[in-house]
């Protein structure tokens, strides 16, 4: 089999990715783990900045998007009963949307699968071979049999567990790492959410998050232990504890019901350079993850779907290398923005076990300074609604 582009994962990076270049009549082969049901279940990121908005815009994939979402113009953060609200439309003309990681996904897969793009699901065993050298290929296992693809160039969208990252030889990479000492636990519920806008709470029992998805489908975490169990959490003892985190007057109107997934992930922040080596290029989770603080994994991920798809396009139109040359510099400026944004906005609104009491005075004077200063405002806002590619 010979295809322009082998995609190894078929994530929303993948899948954006395989969009956009379709429509430049640029050819892809997406090469997926695992089943379409099975990605279609995970329950991931939430918030989209215009950024991804545009680009699903541009591949033509945005209409049940643009009809469902929820338009969100700020934030609020709370800390025990203070509540204020981060208007990102007042301080810098920009907002954010509420659209589902899995809709999203869904409607790309929807989209691929329209245009008849070739998706190879449930593969074992690939391996990327001569990414250092004019003709790559790809081999892996499907239904048993061994197969293998010829390609220009290969695209690493198989997140943090994938091969593509690993291909890449010790002697040429380099990973960057911290590992937060907890995890979110998170579960989605059919029921209103609480608020209008999502609410980031820093309290004395640690920190929560009331989010949504639609308005009868509601998402909280609180952040737990790492050694806590999803099993040994009950429904009951998670709404108990959200409400001690969050103001009175929201714990009050904050509607409770059976929890429809439950689970738990782990904090980390996660770099590694260089994304590029060769014809095989690093696209979202494969080179970095964010812990979810910031609300930047999946967008961060996009915004190196839209550096390559540039440099793709660059290359089959045009025969110009610029773009590729310099994909993995101009991707990494943009994410060790949103490492360090995630990074301030967890440190801000978590405890951490070794905290000292002058820590937990700086963490209050930080959000205080939040809270009065329209400069420190405005950092948030602009780094939440996403920094320009
Ligand atoms: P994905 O979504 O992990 O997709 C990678 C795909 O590659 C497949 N794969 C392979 N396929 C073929 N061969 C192999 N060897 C393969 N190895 C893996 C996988 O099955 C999968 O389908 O990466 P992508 O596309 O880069 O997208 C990134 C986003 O998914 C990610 O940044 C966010 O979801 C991160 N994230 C969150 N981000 C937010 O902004 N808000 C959140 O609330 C939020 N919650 C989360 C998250 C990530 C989580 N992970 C990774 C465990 C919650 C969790 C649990
Ligand atoms: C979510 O809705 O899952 C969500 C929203 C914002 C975050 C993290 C997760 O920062």
């Amino acid at each position: 089999m010979r295809t322009q582009v082998v995609i190894i994962g078929g994530g929303p990076s993948g899948l954006l990715l395989g969009q956009l270049l379709h429509r430049k009549g640029i050819e892809t082969v997406i090469l997926e783990r695992k089943t379409r049901d099975y990605v279609l279940a995970r329950i991931r990121a939430g918030i989209l900045e215009t950024g991804l908005v545009n680009m699903m815009r541009e591949a033509g994939v945005s209409e049940r998007m643009d009809r469902e979402c929820f338009v969100h113009h700020g934030t609020c953060i709370s800390y025990e009963n203070e509540m204020f609200d981060i208007d990102f439309h007042k301080l810098i003309g920009q907002n954010v949307i509420v659209y589902g990681q899995t809709e999203l996904t869904h409607d790309l897969y929807d989209a691929r699968e329209a245009v008849g793009a070739k998706t190879i699901f449930e593969v074992e065993d690939v391996k990327i071979c001569d990414a250092d050298r004019d003709a790559p290929y790809v081999t892996f296992n499907s239904g048993g049999v061994e197969q293998r693809i010829d390609c220009d160039f290969v695209a690493g969208c198989d997140g943090f567990h994938g091969v593509s990252r690993t291909t890449i030889p010790d002697t040429v990479r380099k990973d960057f790492e911290k590992v937060f000492p907890f995890g979110w636990l998170g579960i989605l519920s059919e029921t209103p959410p609480v608020h209008d806008e999502l609410i980031y709470a820093n309290s004395n029992r640690g920190f929560a998050l009331c989010s949504m998805r639609n308005e009868n489908l509601s998402r909280y975490y609180v952040q737990c232990a790492l050694t806590d169990k999803v099993e040994n959490w009950s429904d009951e003892d998670f709404w108990d504890e959200l409400k001690r985190r969050v103001p009175e007057a929201i714990a009050d109107k904050l509607v409770t019901g059976p929890s429809i997934e439950k689970s738990i992930a782990p904090l980390r922040s996660f770099v590694s350079e260089p994304m590029r080596w060769g014809r095989l290029f690093l696209c979202g989770d494969a080179a970095h993850i964010v812990p979810p603080t910031g609300a930047k994994g999946l967008n961060t991920a996009a915004s190196d779907v839209h550096y390559l798809y540039e440099a793709l396009v660059q290359f089959y139109q045009d025969n110009e290398t610029n773009g590729i040359d310099h994909y993995s510099q101009k991707a990494l400026a943009r994410v060790w923005k949103a490492e360090r944004f995630s990074w301030a906005t967890t440190n801000l609104l978590h405890r951490f076990p070794d905290q000292s009491e002058f820590d937990l005075k700086m963490q209050r004077a930080e959000i205080e300074s939040l809270h009065y200063n329209e400069v420190a405002q405005k950092w948030f806002a602009q780094n939440y609604v996403g920094l320009p590619y």
